[in-house]
């Protein structure tokens, strides 16, 4: 993995196939600002280039996930200029990362923090991971998803009262409304995540990018043009070398090896 020299994050290769990338301004925690999310951006391609990375797994501090986009770099921004230059629109590159990532969050997940971890394929969370869309007292709105993927994930009654009250929910009920895929114990949500990175880089990664494309496709299309891409998704792994191989394995009885091919 490239692990490269950055200011504003840490990159590291805690298993094979895995790259972690951890969000490091803990003095204030995490705040999304352009320097952290270009470098975010930068160790994220670098990962998707890489043919030994077969996941990613993100993550913060103990305390804070992500605080949010950073208002002290936002507060004096005008109309025009953000208009112009399309202010913090390349947050939005993360969406176009073909490999899994896998977001691992304890303590605070606000506004663009929550955003940030709605743009990643899993969340993982800790028993103290709070999510919350509290732009609303900031006199705005979310502007990276929040009041879209979240209306996804959590409903509409509940994406309302959060983004027009700031309400924040915490991990049970994150996953009660299916905004996380799971609660872990303290302590170990990095770990965790890790595993389920590790997982993912046992299996065909062609399959893999297809999987992920299938369900990201699910939030565009409508359900039969969902089925018919799915469908030709499924059909186009039957020329791969994995797909014989997995499914020769399983008629032999052993387990597959899967060569990315
Ligand atoms: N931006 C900048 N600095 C921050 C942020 C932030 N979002 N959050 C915390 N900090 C700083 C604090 O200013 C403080 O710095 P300092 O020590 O220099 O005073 C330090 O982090 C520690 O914070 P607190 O002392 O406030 O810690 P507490 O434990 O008392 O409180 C909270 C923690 C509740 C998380 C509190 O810090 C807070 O409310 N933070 C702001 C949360 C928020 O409003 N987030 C939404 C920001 S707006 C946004 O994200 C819009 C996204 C748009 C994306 C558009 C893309 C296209």
């Amino acid at each position: 993995a490239s692990i490269g020299s950055y200011e504003n994050i840490l990159v590291s290769q805690p298993a094979s196939g895995v790259t972690l990338i951890t969000l490091n301004r803990p003095k204030a925690l995490n705040a999304l600002n352009s320097a952290l999310f270009r470098e975010l951006n930068d160790a994220t391609e670098a990962a998707d280039a890489d043919p030994s990375v077969s996941a990613i797994v993100l993550t913060g501090s103990e305390k804070a996930f992500a605080a949010g986009a950073d208002i002290k770099e936002m507060k004096d921004v005008e109309y025009a200029h953000a208009y112009k230059t399309n202010f913090l629109g390349h947050w939005t590159k993360l969406t176009t990362i073909k490999k899994p990532i896998i977001a691992a969050v304890s303590g605070f997940a606000l506004g663009g923090g929550c955003e940030l971890a709605m743009m990643c394929d899993i969340i993982l969370a800790a028993p103290t991971a709070q999510f919350g869309q509290p732009e609303i007292n900031l006199g705005v709105i979310p502007g990276a998803g929040g009041t879209q993927r979240l209306t996804k994930a959590v409903g509409k009654s509940v994406a309302m009262e959060m983004n027009l009250t700031g309400r924040f929910i915490g991990a049970d009920e994150a996953a009660q409304r299916g905004l996380v895929s799971r609660v872990v114990t303290e302590g170990s949500v990095v770990d965790e995540a890790v595993k389920v990175g590790s997982i993912i880089a046992k299996k065909s990664q062609i399959a893999i990018q297809a999987a992920k494309e299938g369900v990201n496709a699910s939030f565009e299309l409508s359900l039969q043009e969902g089925t018919r891409f799915e469908r030709r998704l499924f059909h186009s792994l039957f020329a791969t070398k994995d797909q014989k191989e997995g499914m020769a394995a399983f008629a032999e009885k052993r387990k597959p090896s899967f060569k990315n091919e």
